[in-house]
């Protein structure tokens, strides 16, 4: 009898139990669920065509990646005080002559331009970007914005909208038109850590905010969220925390948290999402590429999940390291919910480490990754990364459990992806999403 065809088995999967896998049937069931299910995408520095020239689209952006400025240094004897002065395209021809026609391109940043210029049919090998730039050129944003979307399998995505951002606020403030397919996250990096800076704005903007916050501070810090929360309605709110954070501590930035950012949390219903572990700075030449990693300790976020049981909080750790630990602390506290492989983590050899490492700590109840897309054409090879990776991981565990005794079906594996990489974001969130796709 020949093999059932994926048709054949979706067809019958939700009738009998027809359609459970054979051993060699896992495999491709699995892509062909990852292939077929849209994702959420969520956490990216993406903005809908409305948030002008804040969007960051096409050849000049992919090769300005601050990922590809840190490898051009290291691949170039062109000194920052060269580099930076240059115009855009210019900068993006530097990139491109030392680390795609003088070098291999077999780094994953490297590599993910390619896999973009292959996905439009351009050339990957041409000394000159000539006719790259002319196809982006022809792009009209809200078409080219869908199409990428339907070419990376995601239904959606969530941006990084600060408040305090001088370009973006404004647009906030005029009611800036956003589109459904693009989640408000309000990211409150500046005012959690750099307080001592920041009070001074929330005070001119007429908020009762001081250094120390004493006095009415944390309300009114509250009220100042609660105005952005009008404006913005975001699905979470979201803060970059260094690897040094601790919690608690006597610390302007401990009882923001504790006082104004986590009570406004639980009012709004949304989660906090963490990302910790972050070394800012360390070589400030390379400016947005100048960060840098460091192992956190997670006692901070031990504690902020045990005393605050009423809140929902996501966590993205920064440090390989750490990991284990994330995954120990989600088993402890169900207020706790694991996202992605964030940045210099996002590298198929470790996304697949940490990922195996998940689903047999966590079974399906965490989410595997997000792009940190800044460039719209990277949620391409992103995503395709991704599935890739997790086609691997997911069809050996499902054979692991075929070998123990539990037969596997299609609807199975489309319960667990659609859990993986929507459900378990929207239960956390509460949104309602554009559907399967
Ligand atoms: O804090 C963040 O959201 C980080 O993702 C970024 O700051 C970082 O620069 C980045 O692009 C990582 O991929
Ligand atoms: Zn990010």
């Amino acid at each position: 009898m020949s093999p059932l065809s994926m048709r054949e088995i979706r067809t019958n999967a939700k009738s009998s139990d027809v359609g459970r896998l054979t051993r060699d049937q896992i495999q491709p069931a699995v892509e062909d669920v990852l292939r077929k299910t849209s994702f959420v995408d969520v956490h990216t520095h993406l903005f809908a065509p409305a948030f002008d020239g804040l969007g960051l689209w096409g050849i000049d952006e992919l090769l300005t990646y601050h990922y590809l400025e840190a490898e051009l240094f290291r691949s170039s004897d062109i000194t920052g005080e060269k580099y930076w002065p240059l115009a855009k395209q210019d900068k993006a021809e530097v990139i491109w002559r030392a680390l795609f026609v003088e070098n291999s391109p077999v780094s994953e940043a490297t590599r993910g331009v390619i896999a973009v210029l292959n996905a439009f049919g351009l050339p990957t090998d041409k000394p000159d970007l000539r006719e790259a730039r002319a196809f982006f050129a022809a792009q009209r944003p809200e078409k080219h914005v869908q199409r990428v979307f339907d070419m990376a399998g995601v239904s959606e995505v969530v941006m990084t909208n600060d408040p305090l951002d001088p370009q973006e606020a404004p647009l906030w403030e005029r009611g800036v038109e956003s589109r459904p397919q693009f989640h408000a996250a309000m990211r409150l990096d500046q005012i959690v850590n750099s307080w001592s800076k920041y009070w001074g704005v929330l005070a001119e903007q007429g908020y009762r905010a001081d250094e120390n916050v004493s006095g009415d501070t944390a309300a009114e810090v509250r009220r100042f969220l609660c105005d952005w929360y009008e404006r913005m309605h975001p699905v979470e709110m979201a803060v970059s925390l260094p690897d040094t954070f601790r919690y608690p501590e006597e610390s302007a930035r401990c009882k923001l948290l504790r006082e104004a950012i986590l009570p406004s949390c639980r009012e709004f219903k949304i989660p906090l999402a963490l990302m910790i572990g972050a070394r800012y700075q360390v070589n400030p030449t390379l400016r947005l590429a100048g960060d840098a990693v460091g192992k956190a300790d997670l006692r901070a976020l031990e504690n902020l999940c045990r005393d605050f049981p009423e809140n929902r909080l996501l966590a993205s750790i920064l440090s390989r390291e750490n990991q284990h630990e994330l995954c120990v602390y989600a088993r402890k506290f169900s207020n706790l919910m694991p996202f992605g492989c964030w940045w210099f983590l996002n590298n198929p050899s470790i996304v697949e480490e940490i990922t195996r490492e998940r689903i047999e700590m966590l079974g399906t109840s965490f989410i595997p990754q997000h792009s940190d897309a800044r460039v719209l054409e990277q949620v391409i090879y992103k995503w395709r990364n991704t599935r890739r990776t997790l086609a691997e991981i997911l069809a050996r565990s499902y054979r692991l459990l075929a070998e123990n005794g539990r037969k596997v079906t299609w609807l199975d594996i489309q319960n667990d992806v659609t859990r993986l990489f929507r459900s378990n974001f929207e239960r956390w969130t509460g949104i309602r999403t554009s559907g399967l796709g």
